[in-house]
């Protein structure tokens, strides 16, 4: 049996994961893997791709410098942009000549920084590997049964 100590530690170790901006949660991935995998590991976090819903959100993640998925998708609709909550795409920051759908085969989102801009959002194929940002209310917290 496990001790408080123990389930304190452990605790601690899983929150290092997430980040906390504003009221929100965030999962910064050690990890590659393609943009379907990457939501699945969300799901099992209690979380989702993360959804960018203003500037200072964008700023936040540029901050990180990681080349990282979001949950941003055409996959059902060419050219219709839908985060993962099936919300409409508003407030973009694409890069100078993206979304261009190269090879027509680009239907994912990546945060892919550069440098004095805050456009940073480029398309590729969604089963290209990358990292990932999940975004939660609260940080899931993995407990040993
Ligand atoms: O020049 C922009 C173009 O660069 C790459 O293709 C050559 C990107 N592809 C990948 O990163 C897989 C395109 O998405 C991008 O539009
Ligand atoms: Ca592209």
């Amino acid at each position: 049996m496990l001790n408080i100590t123990a389930l304190y530690i452990l605790e601690k170790v899983n929150l290092e994961g997430w980040k906390k901006y504003g009221s929100r949660y965030y999962y910064f991935s050690a990890e590659e893997k393609s943009w379907n995998e990457s939501r699945q590991d969300c799901r099992e976090r209690r979380a989702d791709l993360v959804i960018i819903n203003s500037r200072e959100e964008q700023e936040f993640i540029k901050k990180e410098n990681k080349y990282v998925w979001i949950g941003l998708s055409d996959a059902k609709s060419e050219g219709q942009w839908k985060w993962v909550d099936e919300s409409p795409l508003s407030t973009a920051f694409w890069r100078s000549g993206e979304p261009n759908n190269a090879n027509g085969d680009e239907n994912c989102a990546v945060f892919s920084t550069t440098a004095d801009t805050l456009k940073a959002w480029n398309d590729i194929p969604c089963s290209y590997e990358a990292g990932w940002i999940c975004e939660s209310t609260q940080p899931y917290v993995r407990r040993l049964q």
